[in-house]
C-alpha cells in the first residue's frame, strides 16, 4: 500500500476539502498533517478551533488513516519523518510566499523518489463566504477578549502596533509582508493614549476622556479582529478604574496597561523633566487589586506599567515595584525606558526573569528602536509594542503634501505621494 500525505491549516471544513481528501485517499494510506495554532496564527487569521479540536475533526473524516500535528507551513517536518510516496497539495501555494516551502518539499521528495500531486485550488465563492463568516466571528467580544492570553501561550513574542482610528486599525489588521518564505503580520493592536490624543489635536495628559477614548476604540473594534491592548494611562481614581476595566472587558479588549503615576500625567517620553509623580507602591497595588476584583472573566489582563526608569528612580526601584505589582495580581509588567539603547531594559528583563520566569513582560522600543525582536525575545520579553509609528509617519506624510500643494499652488505635484483616487474610493468595502 502506497502512503500519502496532505496538510491542512483550515478550521472551516467544506465540500472542497472533502473532495480533495477523497482523491488523496485513492492514492494510498492517507496521513493528514494539522498545522498547529502557533504556525497558523503566524500567517493567517487566528484559528477558531484549537489544534486538538481540528485534529479530532480530521480523524473523523472517511479516508483519513492517520492525523499528526504539523509544525511547519509546508509540512516538511512530517514529510521528512514519514517519507510518503505522494504529497498532495492545492496548487495555490505556487502563487504566494509558500513557493519556497514547496521547493523544499520537492527537493526532499526527489531525494527518495516521492511524488508531488497538485490539484487546482477551489475558488467556489460559497467557500469564500464560509471563510468570511468564520473570520468575522473573531471580532465578537467573547471570542476576541482571551486571544492575547492565548497568543502568549502559543508564541514567545507577540507584536502590537498602534492604531488611533478605523483606518489605522485596518492597517494594523491587514498589513502582511512575505519575505524569504515567511509571512509576517502584527498580532495585536495598541490603543495608544499619545496617538489617540494626537489624532484629536490634544496633548497626552488624560484630557481626552474615557468616553472619547471609547469612541476611538469602538471604531477600531468594528473593523478589526485582532486582540486590542488599551493604554489606560494612570487608570484615574481607583473608583473610576473599576468602571474602566468593566467596560473594557465587556467590549472585548484583551488587556489594559495602567501606569504607576498620579496627578497630571505627561507623556513618558518627556522623561523626568516634566514634573511627573510616581504613585506609591501601596496605592498602585491597591489599584491593581481593585481592578482585578472588578473583572468577570479570566480573559482580560491588567498589565502594570513601571515608570521608575523614565523618572530616574533606579533599577532597584523598578524591580521592587515589579515584584510588588505581580504579588498584587498584575497579569503582566510593562517596563518603559526613553534611553537610546536597550541596555537598561535588558538588565531589568534579565533580573525580573530570574525571579519570575512566566509573568508576561512588555516593552515599547520607541527611543531604542534599533533593537530587534529576536534580541528582545532572548531577554524574556513577551510583547513588543510599536507605540506611535503610524501616527508619526502619517503626520509627516500629510504635512509634506500640504506644503507641496501650497508651494505649487495646485495639487498635481502632490499626486505622486497620494493614493490614487480610484483606490481611495474602493479602499473600504461598502458591505
Ligand atoms: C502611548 O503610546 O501613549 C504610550 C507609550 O503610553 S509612550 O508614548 O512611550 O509613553
Ligand atoms: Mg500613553
Amino acid at each position: 500500500m502506497k502512503t500519502v500525505f496532505m496538510s491542512f491549516s483550515t478550521d472551516v471544513i467544506h465540500g472542497g476539502h472533502i473532495a480533495i481528501i477523497q482523491k488523496a485517499a485513492e492514492l494510498g494510506d492517507l496521513t493528514v498533517g494539522v498545522v498547529n495554532d502557533s504556525i497558523v496564527a503566524s500567517y493567517k487569521r487566528f484559528p477558531l478551533l484549537s489544534t486538538v479540536e481540528r485534529m479530532k475533526i480530521f480523524r473523523g473524516i472517511a479516508g483519513v488513516k492517520h492525523v499528526s500535528e504539523q509544525a511547519s507551513i509546508s509540512g516538511i517536518d512530517l514529510i521528512r519523518e514519514l517519507k510518503p510516496d505522494y504529497v498532495v497539495h492545492g496548487d495555490d501555494w505556487l502563487h504566494d510566499f509558500r513557493l519556497s516551502g514547496r521547493q523544499e518539499v520537492l527537493e526532499f521528495l526527489s531525494s527518495y523518489g516521492g511524488q508531488l500531486v497538485e490539484y487546482p485550488y477551489s475558488s467556489n465563492p460559497v467557500y469564500a463566504e464560509y471563510e468570511g463568516q468564520a473570520s468575522s466571528r473573531l471580532s465578537l467580544p467573547d471570542i476576541r477578549r482571551g486571544r492575547l492570553r492565548n497568543l502568549l501561550s502559543l508564541k514567545p513574542l507577540v507584536s502590537a502596533i498602534e492604531a488611533h482610528s478605523g483606518l489605522s486599525g485596518l492597517i494594523a489588521e491587514n498589513t502582511k509582508v512575505e519575505k524569504d518564505g515567511i509571512s509576517y503580520q502584527f498580532d495585536a493592536i495598541w490603543l495608544s493614549s499619545l496617538c489617540d490624543s494626537t489624532a484629536k489635536g490634544k496633548p497626552d495628559i488624560e484630557l481626552v476622556d474615557f468616553t472619547s477614548r471609547l469612541r476611538t476604540l469602538d471604531d477600531i473594534l468594528e473593523v478589526t479582529t485582532k486582540p486590542v491592548i488599551f493604554d489606560a494611562d494612570t487608570g484615574g481614581q481607583i473608583e473610576h478604574f473599576t468602571f474602566i476595566m468593566r467596560t473594557l472587558e465587556r467590549i472585548g479588549v484583551s488587556a489594559a496597561i495602567v501606569e504607576d503615576k498620579v496627578g497630571l500625567k505627561r507623556n513618558s517620553l518627556f522623561g523626568d523633566k516634566a514634573g511627573q509623580t510616581q504613585d506609591t507602591i501601596e496605592h498602585f497595588c491597591d489599584k491593581i487589586r481593585t481592578g482585578k476584583s472588578a473583572l468577570k472573566t479570566k480573559d482580560i489582563m491588567i498589565i502594570a506599567r513601571i515608570e521608575s526608569l523614565i523618572l530616574k528612580q533606579g533599577m532597584q526601584d523598578a524591580l521592587s515595584r515589579a515584584f510588588a505589582y505581580v504579588n498584587a495580581g498584575a497579569d503582566g509588567i510593562m517596563i518603559h525606558s526613553k534611553e537610546k539603547t536597550p541596555d537598561e531594559i535588558f538588565e531589568f528583563c534579565d533580573k525580573f526573569r530570574s525571579e519570575q520566569p512566566k509573568v508576561p513582560l512588555v516593552v515599547v522600543p520607541s527611543t531604542y528602536s534599533s533593537v530587534c525582536q529576536d534580541e528582545l525575545k532572548s531577554h524574556g520579553v513577551n510583547i513588543v509594542i510599536y507605540a506611535n509609528q503610524l501616527t508619526r509617519s502619517a503626520f509627516k506624510a500629510m504635512q509634506k503634501t500640504a506644503e507641496t500643494i501650497l508651494s505649487n499652488q495646485r495639487a498635481l505635484e502632490a499626486d505622486a505621494d497620494c493614493l490614487p483616487i480610484k483606490d481611495i474610493i474602493r479602499l473600504i468595502p461598502e458591505s
